[in-house]
């Protein structure tokens, strides 16, 4: 099997500090947790924002001084920067992160391609949106991570495929387990990746506790896995992660009891197709 690609999901949008302590916030907590995460196996960190009262922002501002901090201390992390953004936000706020260029321009970005209970909210991505922020990453030259919390959105990569906003193979993430949505089960999990495009790769999220049970399905059946704070705060029941590192660290123990690598940042990049 290929060594698994681990992807650290840092800061999310709804995780909050009266959570968890070890939310990282600034530019540079957030850079600094990469840096734990790239040295307990991390090939790919997904990034939010947050202002400094630890509101959900994507300011281009702030992901840039992100990103440009991430790069001088991990230097070879891909960066994946989120345009789901928060529920609620529009497009244009949720597409900032995709304008930036020079050291601090994101190698991957998010696309959720369909709308979504999100607990009691809704994750709106309505098709119009949806073709939006495709076309955007794929001006930016950015390569697009298709996040799935539903089985129709595997559909709606397809259709965006056909109407040349896509490239197959792609890259597909399956969030797993967001009350409202698909749940995270092992016959869920099989169905979405025996839906995805010839020689596309994914990762699964599983999201509250289902995430490291999620992750060593994902390992034995030749997946890759995201983990981290954005997605679920304890290490065990009622055991809080110090930080996603943590969490990755636990993954790349898992993988080797599995007889899996774990990918350094540039085998991912081999992967999944992200340019050097
Ligand atoms: N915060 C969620 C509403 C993404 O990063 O692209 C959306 C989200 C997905 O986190
Ligand atoms: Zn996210």
């Amino acid at each position: 099997m290929n060594p698994v690609v681990i992807t650290a999901a840092l800061v999310g949008a709804e995780t909050t500090r009266e959570q968890t302590p070890y939310l990282p916030i600034s530019p540079e907590e957030i850079a600094q947790e990469a840096k734990r995460c790239r040295d307990a196996g991390a090939s790919i960190v997904h990034l939010h924002v947050r202002e400094p009262d630890g509101k959900p922002s994507q300011s281009a501002a702030l992901f840039r001084e992100t990103i440009e901090r991430i790069r001088v201390l991990a230097p070879d992390l891909i960066c994946q920067t989120s345009t789901g953004g928060a529920v609620g936000m529009d497009v244009d706020e949720r597409a900032q992160p995709l304008t930036l260029t020079g050291a601090a321009k994101p190698e991957m970005a998010t696309v959720t391609t369909g709308t979504v209970n999100f607990g009691n909210d809704v994750f709106w991505n309505p098709r119009s949106l949806v073709r939006e922020i495709a076309k955007r990453i794929r001006a930016g030259g950015i390569v697009p991570e298709i996040e799935c919390f539903d089985a129709g959105m595997i559909d709606e990569a397809f259709a965006l495929q056909k109407e040349g906003l896509l490239d197959f193979p792609a890259h597909f993430d399956f969030v797993l387990g967001v009350p409202g949505a698909l749940a995270a089960k092992e016959a869920a999990l099989d169905f979405m990746r025996s839906q995805i495009p010839e020689g596309s790769t994914w990762t699964v999220a599983g999201v509250g506790r289902h995430q490291l049970p999620m992750a060593e399905l994902a390992l034995e059946k030749g997946g890759n896995v995201r983990v981290g704070l954005e997605d679920n705060i304890y290490l065990s029941k009622g055991v809080l992660a110090k930080g996603s590192y943590e969490l990755v660290a636990r993954v790349a123990e898992l993988a080797a009891a599995k007889g899996r690598a774990v990918a350094t940042p540039d085998q991912a990049r081999g992967l999944l197709r992200v340019p050097p």
